[in-house]
């Protein structure tokens, strides 16, 4: 079976374009899924690519993975829950499958509350910075090790 990949993105993602180009560039939501697929396609697997507001929304997703073992690996942008949610966190390694954070802009570079982040210390690799290219390395890289 083809490998499959779950890419989950945290709150405002889907406003990406809208606002604030000069740190999340003039990419969508859409772009990102675009992304996501191609690079899942051009390596004979599957993405499915999802976006909630809603952190208990989020944690169902994952708790559904490891009930129903539906996904090899995860990519993860955890949004502003990678600097609050030890919730999620938790939730991530009930499904035992490699995850990958990504962020857009360079957290480190940013505001000092954006250099700590939750989801890294139980992260299999974690990319920052690369824009929505990011996505494509990060679902690469999960098909390499689902
Ligand atoms: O760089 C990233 O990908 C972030 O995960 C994006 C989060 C931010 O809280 C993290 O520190 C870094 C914010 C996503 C919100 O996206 C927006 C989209 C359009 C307009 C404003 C925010």
């Amino acid at each position: 079976m083809s490998p499959r990949v779950l890419v989950l993105n945290g709150p405002n993602l889907n406003m990406l374009g809208v606002r604030q180009p000069e740190v999340y560039g003039r990419n969508s939501y859409a772009d990102i899924v675009a992304v996501c697929e191609r690079a899942a396609e051009a390596r004979g697997a599957v993405a499915e690519v999802r976006q909630t507001n809603d952190e208990a929304e989020m944690i169902g997703w994952i708790h559904a993975v490891a009930r129903e073992k539906s996904f090899d690996a995860i990519v993860i942008n955890p949004a502003a829950w990678t600097h609050t949610s030890v919730a999620l966190a938790d939730a991530l390694v009930i499904p035992e499958v490699p995850v990958f954070e990504v962020h857009i802009s360079n957290v480190h570079a940013r505001e000092a509350f954006r250099h700590h982040s939750y989801v890294s210390p139980i992260a299999a690799g974690v990319i920052a910075g690369f824009g929505i290219a990011g996505y494509g390395h990060a679902v690469d890289r999960a098909v390499d090790r689902a």
